[in-house]
């Protein structure tokens, strides 16, 4: 390890003094004017984590759902999960070192984390159509190249296509090929697969407008659209050609505002769908006759997905375990319907994918979705062997139908994180193996009426929670007073926890009615502030 050229090009990457940044809930998130040292010492940080490894680590360089000015980077590790809690604060000592403290943190890593400096180290990069982001990639590079890692770049990917790499390269192609090709024929050799079959329904259900958030996502689709023509026909808006990304559209301005995307033309009755930046999240809406906007989110994707399974599972006389997971964020009418009228066990977890996720791997069917729209299945090793062999070896017809049906299904989904692209073929294809409108797959349930509200306060980080952030632990009464205004309303559940990645507290309320769940909101606001 050459400290002097580490140092050398960290001065081309200066960190301006005092800065100190967090690797928060998705990595490191800010203006990108201020990420260029970031991204230089993640190109390191990623070698010593393969080198520890032994494996590909990937580097995303993308800031999702935030504004164009900003950016971000994120580390993905070697199942193709997000990186592990005890690398992320080496990520932050990293990142926060002043310039001539840099080669001391490093070392500090290198000895804590036991990493043998003589073992090879490969690195794929990837980042979003952001401005800022080909520059900022090109920074990870000098990092990844100075401790002499070895790297791919893949150029413009979606965040899950990283997570696909990473986990593809790691498992010697059994995943699915590592490449963006490779991506789309596995995804719609599944799709076609499910979608083929002669029960499926007309034509007609089988369109889809999309809202691209002016992201990434728009590249993908279009790049895929051939793959999957046959099975369904998706008409892009906001596809980056005019409009700015996730301004005014994608999957969290729709979900955040309740309303639809500016830029799409919207019919009665039409299935529409909007990606986030980074097309890692998927939100579903429609307008009704009467022009009114129904939003299926998250919460409405797990319990679509979930009840297929279920019912697959029934048809196939096999008992393995579903388990669902949300965070506090779920729609209180999902999770009765899930547990009383579904009858499957729901989990709750802290707000962040890599909670969820880490959570789902415990079934032998995982479903995890936030209700933002950020979600997959996993199936443990031994689900799937079973499912393979179930769709091979079955002899009953139908029954071995089924079965191929849920072995199509596993191979559509991307088991390594949240991804739009897998998650809506999956939709569709669930939709059309069921004859499902999308107005019928909204009345599985109703939403409660429920506020979102942000609430600056001088320190966040006063306020601390338990039990998946439901309840506060500190100040000290916050709790007994939230407690006390719920109580005023039917049907109600209010919580408060400070944002991961902004500099405010989150306040969600939800009860019978819009106007109680608003003055809800409202009325914990201020006894947060
Ligand atoms: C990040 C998380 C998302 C979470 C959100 C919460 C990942 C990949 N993304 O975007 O899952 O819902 O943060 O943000 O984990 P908040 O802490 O500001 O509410």
């Amino acid at each position: 390890m050459d400290l002097h050229a580490i140092t050398a090009h960290s001065a081309l990457h200066a960190k301006p003094s005092g800065l100190v940044l967090q690797y928060g809930t998705a990595g490191f998130r800010t203006k990108a004017e201020h990420l260029d040292h970031v991204m230089y010492r993640m190109g390191l940080l990623a070698v010593l984590r393969s080198k520890q490894t032994k494996s590909t680590i990937g580097v995303m360089v993308t800031a999702s759902h935030n504004p164009e000015e900003d950016n971000g980077v994120k580390l993905v590790d070697p199942l193709g999960e997000m990186l592990a809690p005890s690398w992320e604060e080496h990520a932050t000592s990293l990142a926060n070192a002043e310039e001539q403290d840099l080669p001391g943190v490093l070392m500090d890593i290198i000895v804590k984390a036991a990493v043998d400096l003589q073992q090879d180290a490969f690195v794929v990069i990837g980042r979003d159509t952001r401005l800022s982001s080909e520059k900022l990639s090109q920074s990870v590079i000098d990092g990844v190249t100075v401790l002499e890692g070895q790297f791919h770049d893949y150029g413009l990917v979606t965040t899950p296509q990283l997570h696909y790499m990473v986990y593809c390269r790691n498992t010697s192609g059994q995943y699915g090929e590592a490449t963006v090709e490779g991506y789309y024929q596995k995804l719609s050799k599944a799709f076609m697969e499910l979608t083929k079959q002669p029960f499926c329904s007309e034509e007609e259900y089988r369109s889809l407008k999309v809202d691209c958030a002016n992201g990434i996502g728009a590249l993908k689709l279009k790049e895929m659209e051939h793959y999957i023509s046959q099975g369904l026909s998706v008409q892009l808006f906001n596809d980056g050609t005019k409009g700015k990304l996730n301004h005014l559209c994608g999957a969290d301005f729709v979900k955040s505002h309740q309303k639809p995307p500016q830029g799409i033309e919207m019919k009665s009755n039409e299935r529409c769908c909007s990606f986030d930046g980074d097309a890692d999240r998927i939100v579903y809406y429609y307008l009704d006759v009467d022009g009114h906007f129904h939003l299926i989110d998250g919460d409405k994707i797990a319990t679509l997905i979930s009840r297929f399974l279920k019912e697959l599972l029934l048809e196939i006389g096999e008992s393995l375990n579903i388990g669902v997971v949300q965070t506090a964020y779920a729609n209180g009418s999902s999770t009765r319907y899930l547990e009383e009228v579904m009858k499957v066990p729901v989990y709750c977890t802290k707000t962040g994918v890599k909670h969820l996720h880490h959570k789902a791997q415990e079934f032998d069917i995982g479903v995890y979705f936030e209700a933002n729209g950020h979600g997959t299945v996993l199936f443990s090793k031994a689900a799937e062997t079973k499912i393979r062999q179930l769709a091979k070896e079955l002899e009953d017809e139908k029954r071995k139908a089924a079965a191929k049906t849920l072995e199509n299904i596993l191979d559509l989904f991307n088991q390594t994180a949240g991804d739009a692209i897998s998650d809506m073929l999956v939709i569709e294809a669930i939709l059309t193996l069921k004859d499902l409108t999308i107005q019928q797959w909204d009345a599985l349930y109703t939403d409660l009426p429920n506020r979102q509200l942000k609430v600056k306060v001088a320190d966040r980080q006063v306020i601390s929670t338990t039990d998946a952030e439901r309840q506060v632990v500190t100040p000290p009464g916050l709790q007994e007073a939230i407690s006390d205004l719920v109580k005023k309303h039917k049907l109600s559940r209010a919580f408060v926890r400070p944002s991961g990645t902004e500099d405010i507290v989150r306040v969600y309320a939800e009860a019978d009615s819009q106007e109680n769940a608003d003055s809800l909101a409202r009325a914990v606001s201020l006894a947060v502030f």
